[in-house]
């Protein structure tokens, strides 16, 4: 048995997970400590130890505080996203650290070379920005998990191609603790592969905030992208890392647009989809902690209709496939489906897209999303173009029988 103790936002003590595909995932005590959001400016309240009331049959309430007191105006929601950050490291992703100490970067060629120093420890990746445009500049960029994309990228938008395994490792459990992020942090860092590329795209941030007058790229205007698993990626590190003006997953399914309780819905009406706690046993995605609570997500204090959330108002474009079960056909739209009235809250509808449809293969594009979907975010949110076309989308071509209200009984406030 192995023991975890979570200072306010450090992991003092932690073993490497064992879980293999057959195994029973090593489960780590849960942390109790009490720790205040630091959101500059803000009186946030604190949060409480522990994961309070179970929430069954429905996805928890985004207005109101993890202590129970409601979530009222836009000063409000940014104390809530920090909690809900929090929340969501403590039991689900692993602890984000902070910018290292140091970050150096140099351009040459194609090549951009970042090193990230930390306690007397160094490590040195680099990304490839492809599509750079000509003219002026400076240009808008979308950051590629695995280095490629089916998306139809237009030009006048470079690309970074990122070598996400790099960082973290996703060969299954023999993956945990594997990559550069854990020989900057060590081999027992709490942190999950999802949370590790996040970090790492937020170091190609930084460098590319250093490296400005050589890429001509413009650090205020990024998109970043994955498909499948880099799906997850793409979506979580949209939600950790506010610089991303735009945030394009494909069809990430299940830990990336998907609901734990929907899937576990979907599950027990028979459907083959993955859940909690198949993907754990499969890979090294979530932070070891994760595992104490993967048989009974009612317990959870948020759903990834929150993960989501950590975007708002910023722009989200989800891409799913409606053919796919595995991936959670119902549990995205209904995730998805309840995740946008924290858009509508903020007053932001048109920066919120979710487009479900079929007859592509898993991770190729399909082009009834190009034109009026894809092009319009990226034209509006990326090439700043206002009249790129329509964003307010909320679509699937499936029958779903989910009720999105039922699921979301909790008042939508408006918040100014
Ligand atoms: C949808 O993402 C994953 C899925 O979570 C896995 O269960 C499956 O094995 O692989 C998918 C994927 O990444 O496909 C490329």
């Amino acid at each position: 048995r192995t023991t975890t103790t979570l200072a306010p936002t450090t992991l003092t003590t932690s073993t490497r997970a064992t879980t293999t595909s057959n195994s029973t995932p090593t489960t780590v005590a849960p942390p109790t400590t009490t720790t205040t959001p630091s959101q500059p400016g803000g009186t946030c309240p604190n949060i409480p130890s522990g994961l309070g009331s179970p929430v069954a049959n429905q996805l928890n309430d985004p207005f109101t505080f993890h202590g129970g007191s409601k979530v009222t105006s836009k000063a409000d929601w940014a104390c809530r996203q920090a909690e809900i950050k929090e929340l969501l490291e403590r039991y689900e992703l692993g602890t984000l650290p902070p910018k290292p100490s140091s970050v150096t970067a140099s351009f040459s060629g194609s090549t951009l070379s970042i090193t990230a120093s930390e306690n007397g420890r160094s490590i040195s990746f680099s990304v490839t920005i492809n599509n750079r445009p000509s003219g002026a500049g400076p240009h808008p960029a979308i950051i590629n998990f695995g280095g490629f994309s089916s998306l139809p990228i237009p030009a006048g938008v470079a690309t970074i191609s990122f070598n996400n395994d790099d960082i973290a490792q996703q060969q299954g459990g023999q993956s945990r603790g594997r990559g550069k992020f854990y020989d900057l942090y060590g081999s027992s860092h709490s942190a999950g592969a999802l949370t590790a590329w996040a970090w790492g795209v937020s170091r190609i941030i930084d460098a590319l905030e250093l490296t400005r007058a050589q890429t001509n790229i413009d650090p205020t205007r990024i998109g970043v992208t994955g498909c499948s698993r880099n799906g997850k990626g793409a979506i979580v590190a949209g939600a950790l890392e506010p610089r991303i003006a735009l945030t394009l997953p494909q069809e990430s399914g299940a830990g990336g647009s998907g609901c734990w309780r929907i899937a576990a819905w979907q599950k027990s009406q028979g459907q083959n989809v993955q859940d909690s706690n198949q993907i754990v046993q499969e890979n090294v995605w979530f932070s070891p902690n994760f595992n104490n609570y993967v048989r009974n997500v009612n317990q959870l204090p948020f759903d990834h209709h929150l993960l989501a959330g950590l975007i708002a108002p910023r722009a989200l474009y989800v891409m799913e496939n409606v053919d796919m079960e595995w991936l959670g056909k119902v549990s995205t739209y209904g995730c998805m489906g309840i995740a946008r009235k924290q858009w509508e809250a903020l007053g932001a509808l048109n920066s919120f897209g979710y487009s479900q449809v079929g007859g592509n293969q898993h991770c190729s594009f399909p082009s009834s999303q190009q034109g009026s979907e894809l092009s319009a975010f990226i034209g509006k949110f990326l090439l700043n173009n206002p009249n790129a076309g329509n964003t307010n989308i909320f679509r699937s071509t499936g029958n779903h029988n989910f009720n999105i209200n039922s699921w979301s009984p909790w008042p939508v406030p408006t918040l100014n």
